[in-house]
C-alpha cells in the first residue's frame, strides 16, 4: 500500500471512514459524495480516485491512459432548441447544413489521415430527418466500411424519433441498420430540473435521456455519459446526476465512458449568474466521479475543455482517456475555448507519458490499438495543417 494510501486511512484524517470503504470496495453513498465536494484534501481525494483507477484498469494496465485517433463531425449547426449555454446552435440566417456528400467530403479528408473514430452531432435540424442520417451513414460505411460511427446524442434520437412519428426503439433500430456503431454522451447536461429551467433547457428530461441510453444498451450498442457544470448547479445537483447514471449502468451495463464537462460563456448571456468552475472543481469532478460511478470502466479528462495541463493533471485524479486527436472542435471552441481545434497523435502520446502514464492507442470500444513503451521518448510535435 502506498504511503499515501496509508495517510488517508489513518484515522486522524477526516476522510479515513469514506477511505476505508474504497478500500474495501463498498460503494459509496449520496453523503460520501457530499462530503468529498465539501472537503479541501483534494491529495486525499486524488489518492483515492488513482487508487480506484488502477483497480479498474486489471492487472498490468494500471498505468495504462487511453486516447483515440478521430475526428468530430457536425453536419448542422441550425437547432429549433435555444439553450442557454450553447453558442453552437444559429438561427437559419446565420447556421450551415450539409448536404450527404458534403458530409463525405469532411469524413475522406481526415479518414485519409488514419483516423477510425467519427464523432458525429448536430443540432435538431427538420431538414435533417431519420431518412437524412441513414443515408450519411450508409454512404460512410459504404465507402469506408472499417469507420466506427460513434454518432448521435439521446437529445437526436428524442428529435429524430418526433419527427418521424417512430418510437425511441424503433430509430435506433433505424440508425443501426444503416450503420450507426456507439453513441456519444452529449446532451445529458445537468439532470436537475431547476437548471434546467434557469438554461431553458427543454428537451430530452433526465427519464428520456436515461431511457434511450437504457434502449440503446439493450440493442447491443455502447454509450458514454456527460454532465455539464458551470451552469449554475450546486454539488447536490452534480452527486444526483451521477447517482441517476449509476442507477442506470447497474440496469443495462453499457456504459463505457463519463466525461464531466466545463461551460464556457462567450456568445452566451449567463456569465453573471452562474459561477465559473474552477481547476479545483474541475479536479473534483473528475474524482468524485471516478468513486461515484463504480460501475463505469472509464473517465474521460476532455481535453478541448480542461485545457491540456489540466488534462494532465486529471490523470492523478482517476481520469484514464483523454478523448481523441479530433480535427476541428466546434461546440466548445464557438464559445470561447483557446484549446487548438485538434492534437496530432504525438502530442496525445507526449502528454500522456510526461503526465507519467503509458499512452494506449484504443479504438472506440476501447479495444488497444498500439501500446507505447512505458518510457516512450515522444515530443511535442507542430501540427501539419490539413484543412483547406
Ligand atoms: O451536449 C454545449 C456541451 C456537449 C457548451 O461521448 C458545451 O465521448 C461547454 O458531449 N461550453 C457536446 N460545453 C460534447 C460532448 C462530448 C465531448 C467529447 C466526448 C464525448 C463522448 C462527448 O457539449 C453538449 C453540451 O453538454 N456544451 N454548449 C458550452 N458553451
Ligand atoms: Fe441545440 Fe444542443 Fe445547442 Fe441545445 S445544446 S441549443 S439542443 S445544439
Amino acid at each position: 500500500m502506498s504511503i499515501l494510501l496509508e495517510k488517508a486511512l489513518a484515522s486522524s484524517n477526516s476522510l479515513s471512514d469514506i477511505a476505508n470503504k474504497v478500500i474495501s470496495n463498498t460503494r459509496l453513498t449520496k453523503e460520501d459524495a457530499l462530503r468529498l465536494y465539501q472537503s479541501s484534501d483534494i491529495l486525499t481525494l486524488a489518492t483515492l480516485a488513482e487508487h480506484q483507477r488502477q483497480i479498474k484498469a486489471g492487472a498490468g494496465k494500471e498505468k495504462y491512459v487511453y486516447y483515440i485517433h478521430n475526428m468530430h463531425l457536425n453536419p448542422t449547426n441550425f437547432c429549433v432548441e435555444t439553450c442557454r449555454f450553447c453558442s453552437y446552435s444559429n438561427t437559419l440566417s446565420k447556421s450551415y447544413t450539409w448536404t450527404v456528400e458534403q458530409v463525405l467530403e469532411k469524413a475522406r479528408t481526415r479518414i485519409k489521415l488514419g483516423i477510425n473514430e467519427i464523432h458525429m452531432v448536430g443540432g435538431l435540424n427538420p431538414k435533417c430527418d431519420i431518412n437524412y442520417y441513414e443515408t450519411v451513414f450508409r454512404t460512410i460505411k459504404k465507402e469506408f466500411p472499417q469507420i466506427h460511427l460513434k454518432a448521435m446524442t439521446a437529445v437526436e434520437i428524442e428529435y429524430l424519433s418526433n419527427l418521424a412519428g417512430i418510437g425511441y426503439q424503433a430509430t435506433l433500430e433505424r440508425l443501426i441498420e444503416a450503420g450507426l456503431g456507439s453513441m456519444p454522451g452529449g446532451g445529458a447536461e445537468m439532470f436537475a430540473e431547476s437548471v434546467r429551467a434557469k438554461m431553458r433547457v427543454k428537451k430530452t428530461p433526465a427519464s428520456t435521456w436515461l431511457e434511450i441510453h437504457g434502449l440503446a444498451h439493450k440493442l447491443g450498442l455502447n454509450t458514454n455519459a456527460t454532465m455539464l457544470t458551470g451552469i449554475g448547479e450546486n454539488i447536490e445537483n452534480k452527486v444526483d446526476h451521477m447517482l441517476l447514471l449509476r442507477e442506470q449502468q447497474d440496469k443495462s451495463g453499457g456504459f463505457l465512458c463519463f466525461i464531466p464537462l466545463k461551460c464556457y460563456y462567450d456568445g452566451t448571456t449567463i456569465q453573471n449568474e452562474v459561477s465559473e468552475p474552477t481547476g479545483y472543481d474541475v479536479l473534483k469532478d473528475i474524482a468524485i466521479s471516478r468513486l461515484m460511478l463504480d460501475n463505469f470502466p472509464h473517465i474521460k479528462a476532455y481535453w478541448i475543455q480542461l485545457g491540456e495541463n489540466l488534462a494532465q493533471v486529471a490523470l492523478s485524479f482517476g481520469a484514464d482517456d483523454m478523448d481523441g486527436t479530433i480535427g476541428e472542435e466546434k461546440i466548445t471552441h464557438a464559445a470561447g475555448a483557446k484549446t487548438p481545434l485538434e492534437l496530432a497523435k504525438e502530442n496525445m502520446e507526449y502528454l500522456i507519458s510526461e503526465a507519467g502514464y503509458i499512452p494506449v492507442e484504443r479504438d472506440t470500444l476501447y479495444n488497444i490499438i498500439k501500446v507505447s513503451k512505458e518510457n516512450c521518448q515522444t515530443t511535442n510535435v507542430p501540427l501539419e495543417p490539413v484543412l483547406a
